[in-house]
């Protein structure tokens, strides 16, 4: 028997077997196009002729393919050899598939754990990589030494579907940034060059990073002080800022929903509540009282 099975050998599943067999697991690895193994084999991994000889190979089978369908079909053409082993999903998907797959696992008799890559295949095996997993806690307990091997590990909660809700609520959060900070140089750039405006955005940015432990607290005590200023504060500058963006041509649509979000508390009289009160306007079922 060896140490870990590897099904997917594309970019990252290629990453992945390398860490192990760099660390001394005995590794099997499989791939659609077999070819994408030979230089894991000359590593000194194993090659499996299919999907369940490679299953049957290890205690613990780590799954990198290109999405949630690939998964599936392969599953299904590993019959019931994943029975007494530990599926490692590492492909990326939705909270809903991994629990998909979760329940998959659970039929055959086998343990499941869904986990996300918040890396480049040249990151795995440094602590630059990022990888969280969710599932049942003794199968992380049973397999976290070889998981450790591929990078900074977190597990993130026992409902499979956790890690990639993080992976995704993420994802979000660096879209709407990064589209906060293009509205911004969009402005600036209507005047001439951005360059100079970029250290004075870093620390603007650096402000929202330096409160988000303190928002997070605020939203699990439902406490939303003024901060740096009350919403009734707040609305007359979206005013100003949708009128310049407006004047520079600029698109105002999700400025004015923010301005929206704001002018409802100031309604309902919370204007004197802090910025991070939204998130009862953007979650009102979550927040019902
Ligand atoms: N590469 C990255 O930077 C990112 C970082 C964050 C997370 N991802 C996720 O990892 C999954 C795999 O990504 P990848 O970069 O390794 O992708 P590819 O190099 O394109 O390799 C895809 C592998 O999937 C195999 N495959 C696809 N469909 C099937 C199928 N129906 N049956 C069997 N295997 C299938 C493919 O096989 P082949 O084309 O070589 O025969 C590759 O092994 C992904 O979820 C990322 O979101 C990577």
């Amino acid at each position: 028997m060896n140490d870990v099975t590897v099904l997917g050998l594309g970019a990252m599943g290629s990453a992945l077997a390398r860490t192990f067999l760099e660390h001394g697991l005995a590794t099997t690895v499989w791939n659609r196009t077999a070819a994408k193994a030979d230089d894991l084999v000359a590593r000194g991994a194993r090659r499996a002729g299919t999907v369940a000889d490679a299953v049957a190979a290890a205690p613990l089978v780590v799954v990198c393919l290109t999405d949630h369908d690939a998964t599936e079909q392969i599953l299904e053409a590993c019959g019931d050899a994943m029975a007494g082993r530990t599926l490692v999903d590492l492909t990326t998907g939705t909270p809903e598939q991994a629990r998909e797959t979760a329940q998959w696992a659970g039929k055959h008799g086998a343990g499941h754990l869904d986990g996300v890559v918040q890396a480049g295949p040249g990151q795995i095996g440094t602590p630059d990589a990022t990888l969280f997993y969710s599932g049942a806690p003794q199968a992380f307990a049973a397999h976290r030494a070889a998981l450790e091997l591929l990078g900074t590990t977190h597990h993130v909660g026992d409902d499979a579907g956790q890690a990639a809700l993080y992976d995704l609520a993420l994802l979000g959060l660096w879209y709407d940034t990064t589209l906060a900070y293009l509205h911004a140089l969009a402005l600036v750039g209507g005047a001439g060059d951005v360059e100079p405006f970029a250290p004075f955005a870093a620390r603007q940015i650096d402000h929202v990073v330096q409160a988000a432990p303190e928002v997070a607290r605020e939203i699990r005590d439902r406490a939303y002080p003024r901060g740096p200023a009350s919403l009734t504060e707040h609305a007359p500058v979206l005013e100003h800022l949708v009128r310049l963006r407006t004047a520079s041509n600029l698109d105002t649509a999700q400025l004015e929903h923010v301005l929206s979000l704001v002018n409802r508390p100031i309604a309902a009289g919370h204007g004197a509540e802090g910025f991070t009160s939204l998130i009862e306007e953007l979650a009102p079922i979550i927040f019902a009282a």
